[in-house]
């Protein structure tokens, strides 16, 4: 008896656990995250965060794959993770989303979106229905860090907010026939890499009331300590008299892609670096790309690639200004209804109107998953983003992560962070941690000297790492948002009208719910773009009768039953964001019934087929 209830028992414990499916409905549900526990409370070296990649490769071999695309200037490999269910079908072969992050060495919270994203459709592709779809139906390439050298290099080492940010090209700033002979150094030892001032009557600064910060001597006449600034922190390494004077770095790597491409920004030519290169030839050979997002900071911009701007005839002033009052109307009452509804006055031709809608569409989507980040239209000018959407026919994302801490510094709500607000954040939420004070240094060649009054590194380019994952995950949702609004054609409605005896019309309905077209307007614009195609198959007793000429009215009383005809030759389409076509076969039937098959195929849009079967009356 206790055995048989034993027996029961185990077996009613374990049934559960066995019909138990990882899917989670519940928000408060575990989702696979702590499957391979990443810490988002800091920033990674090159040889840690590419050990990462490696390892959650190795956990989820069935989701993705590592490539290199090839070395950095100093032989650092740039390695690509490609994520899709391979039992879904192959990478190539569904529409996939480009993401690189930190292109400037510098902006390493890049890095970290980019490993975010990754991390979030590995882990919980197993229990989150919606990145289930996504990872099933398309193909994400993340390239987490595009300036491996510089993004080590910043994370590695004391620096500034603001360096390294370029390709280690070697380039000789001060024309002394030496390469990078004097960069910056951490005079103090402190791990960061302030400015450096020195006490001078003469001198433009003085210490702030609360001597945190070097500021500027308004009143001439008061009195009291002066100091001159000297620059960052330093040794002048090969003893000309100046400081820093011939730092790491070379041309901007965001302006070394080809299109809009300048000498003064991107020398010495487009494709230079062979860090841009490498991407952008993996982009060239990879033509189910449909979409590319590029991290940056700073300053909370969702900067989306639009189409040329129409070249019109110069208005009035008076008309300008009607114009703008007219749009600030129009604004203000579509912001009525969405508080994120966004509005550009550029003026596109009829052939790129789709792609300017498109477009609009996703960064309102995107404003109301960011929060308080603004779209607005990027420039040209050698960018990634341009390359991608004028170049490839790609849809362009630069986004401008972190930025001023406005949503919680801001105490007088006025939109902006001032100076006393700014230091008052770094006091409440980062506990003082945020700032270096001043403070005295001995210095081998200038004796002695001030350093400090700036805030640390992670702070105003890169978030304090307690929000790193704050910014990672909303980015990460608006890339996901992106991919579940790539183009899908679906064979909607099929209708069969009889003509005659052994003749029937069927119209067929073809759909694409998303917002992104199957091609975009560009592509058309370059011939990049793969016409989407419906085609009839019939049992052996049907024929498929060719129609003559372009379009055939089934019915006559229906102003809209204009349709495209598909004879044995499949018919060729485009389907925009949210539209639907409908399309007519003419069947001829010999015996009592048989059926009729309709495909559809879309290189972005992917493939349904419907078959019926026709009984004669
Ligand atoms: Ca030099
Ligand atoms: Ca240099
Ligand atoms: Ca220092
Ligand atoms: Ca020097
Ligand atoms: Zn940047």
């Amino acid at each position: 008896m206790v055995v048989i209830l034993g027996v029961i028992l185990l077996a009613s414990s374990l049934a559960p656990a066995l019909a138990q499916k990882k899917q989670q409905k519940s928000p408060g549900g575990y989702h696979g995250e702590l499957d391979f526990p990443i810490s988002w409370k800091r920033y990674y070296s090159y040889a840690e965060w590419t050990k990462i990649m490696h390892d959650i490769q190795k956990k989820y071999p069935h989701l993705s794959d590592i490539e290199s695309i090839g070395k950095s200037r100093m032989g650092r490999n740039q390695f690509l993770i490609t994520i899709t269910a391979k039992s879904t079908g192959k990478y190539s072969e569904k529409p996939a989303m480009w993401v690189d992050g930190a292109i400037h060495g510098n902006e390493v919270n890049g890095v970290m979106c980019s490993l975010y994203l990754m991390w979030y459709l590995l882990t919980r592709y197993d229990y989150d229905d919606y990145v289930h779809d996504l990872v099933d139906n398309n193909t994400f390439y993340i390239l987490p860090g595009l300036n491996v050298d510089a993004n080590d290099s910043f994370v590695s080492y004391p620096n500034t907010p603001n360096n390294p940010r370029e390709p280690y090209r070697p380039e000789d700033n001060d024309g002394d026939g030496l390469y990078d002979e004097d960069q910056t150094e951490d005079v103090d030892g402190d791990g960061e890499l302030s400015t450096m001032y020195i006490e001078d009557p003469k001198g433009d600064y003085k210490l702030s009331p609360d001597k945190r910060q070097f500021v500027r001597v308004e009143d001439k006449k008061e009195e009291g300590r002066r100091f001159r600034r000297i620059g960052d922190e330093g040794y002048d390494n090969d003893g000309d008299g100046m400081i820093n004077e011939d730092d790491i770095g070379g041309p901007d790597p965001n302006r070394n892609y080809p299109y809009g491409w300048n000498l003064q920004d991107g020398n010495p030519y487009p494709m230079s670096e062979p860090e841009t290169r490498n991407v952008y030839e993996f982009q060239i050979a990879h033509p189910n790309i449909y979409a590319s997002f590029h991290y940056h900071n700073t300053g909370r911009l969702i900067m989306f690639q639009a189409p040329p701007a129409k070249v019109s005839r110069t208005q009035s002033p008076v008309m300008s200004q009607r114009m703008q009052e007219l749009n600030q109307r129009r604004m203000e009452e579509m912001k009525k209804a969405n508080k994120y509804a966004q509005f550009f006055d550029r003026q596109v031709e009829e052939k790129y109107q789709h792609d300017m809608d498109v477009q609009t569409d996703i960064v309102t989507m995107g404003a109301r998953i960011l929060k308080n980040y603004s779209p607005t239209i990027a420039g040209l000018s050698g960018q990634a983003h341009a390359a991608t959407y004028y170049m490839l026919g790609v849809y362009g994302y630069l986004i401008e992560l972190w930025g001023s801490p406005d949503f919680e510094a801001d105490e007088d709500a006025d939109g902006r962070v001032s100076n006393d607000e700014y230091l008052k954040w770094i006091d409440t939420e980062l506990t003082g941690e945020g700032w270096i004070l001043p403070h005295k240094v001995d210095h081998p060649d200038l004796g002695e000297i001030w350093i400090g009054g700036s805030p640390k590194k992670h702070l105003r380019r890169t978030p304090p790492a307690r929000y790193i994952e704050m910014e990672a995950m909303k980015n990460a949702q608006f890339v996901m948002y992106c991919a579940s609004q790539f183009p899908k054609v679906e064979i909607d409605d099929v209708s069969v009208t009889p003509v005659t005896e052994d003749l029937y019309w069927i119209e067929v309905t073809v759909k694409n719910d998303r917002v992104y077209p199957t091609a975009s307007d560009r592509a058309v614009q370059l011939k990049k773009d793969v016409k989407d195609k419906i085609s009839v198959a019939t049992s052996n007793n049907l024929s498929v009768v060719d129609i003559p000429g372009e379009s055939t009215i089934v019915d006559q009383t229906d102003k809209l039953g204009t349709s495209q005809p598909v004879t044995t030759k499949p018919a060729e389409f485009r389907l925009k964001g949210k539209e639907t076509k409908t399309f007519v076969a003419l069947i001829k039937m010999d015996g009592s019934n048989g059926w009729v098959e309709f495909q559809v195929e879309s290189f972005h849009g992917g493939k349904d087929t419907k078959r019926i079967t026709l009984q004669k009356r």
